[in-house]
């Protein structure tokens, strides 16, 4: 709603409404196109089923994470998480319960993270986190973030399932050139953590 008062009586002519509404209308084109833009930009980031950075916008800001710790000398890690046999799920029960599950894996992943941190979905049922933290403190946050997927079973569309996640960490080392040498290290955690047994951190 628009409002123009003025103290005097008869202030404004029919020409003068006419003027107020044409300014109106020319604000509310900006104002469509303010949420049109905002739109696009959330089409062009977010991950559709899960709300998370997608891939492409993932890694554009892992990258400038990625520079600023080097210029810094910052800490920052790098931890990629995947669902423990996920497939069983989707066979079992379905494509449309396994999008349940990657969903509420993600709200419980973001429930633990902070502002600071940098979560995505990586690929179908892994998602990489990059943190500015390494050593014990990372080790921690990924354990809770493991915790916080096993400690309540999902509810889907089909009922109650126990869902566990293993995750790989790979703190920022010195030879570490390259965002994609510190992902690959992740990577083979994650590799050591399903080895191990699953629904597990291992580091590297
Ligand atoms: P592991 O414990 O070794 O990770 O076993 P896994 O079964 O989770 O591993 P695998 O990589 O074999 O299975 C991943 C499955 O994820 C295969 C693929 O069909 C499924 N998937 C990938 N993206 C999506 C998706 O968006 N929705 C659903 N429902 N399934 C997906
Ligand atoms: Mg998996
Ligand atoms: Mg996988």
């Amino acid at each position: 709603m628009l409002v123009v008062a003025s103290r005097r009586p008869d202030a404004y002519t029919d020409a003068d409404a006419g003027i107020v509404a044409a300014l109106a209308g020319q604000a509310m084109v900006a104002y469509d196109k303010a949420g049109l833009f905002e739109r696009v930009r959330q089409l062009a980031t977010q991950d559709d089923l899960t709300g998370v950075a997608n891939r492409r916008h993932l890694l554009e800001q892992a990258e400038k994470l990625f520079a600023d710790a080097i210029r810094a000398c910052r800490d920052l890690s790098a931890i990629m998480l995947d669902i423990d046999h996920f497939k069983q799920v989707n066979d079992t029960f379905g494509h449309q319960v396994g999008d349940e599950v990657i969903a509420a894996v993600a709200d419980r992943l973001r429930s633990v993270l902070h502002p600071g941190d940098l979560v995505g979905r990586y690929g179908g049922e892994e998602f990489l986190i990059v943190i500015p933290a390494n050593g014990a403190t990372v080790a921690a946050i990924a354990e809770r973030l493991r915790t916080a997927v096993n400690a309540t079973p999902v509810s889907t569309a089909t009922g109650l399932l126990e869902i566990t996640i293993s995750a790989g960490i790979s703190p920022r080392h010195n030879s570490d050139g390259t965002l994609t040498a510190l992902i690959g290290r992740a990577d083979q955690a994650l590799y050591l953590a399903k080895k191990q047994g699953r629904n597990r951190v291992a580091t590297i």
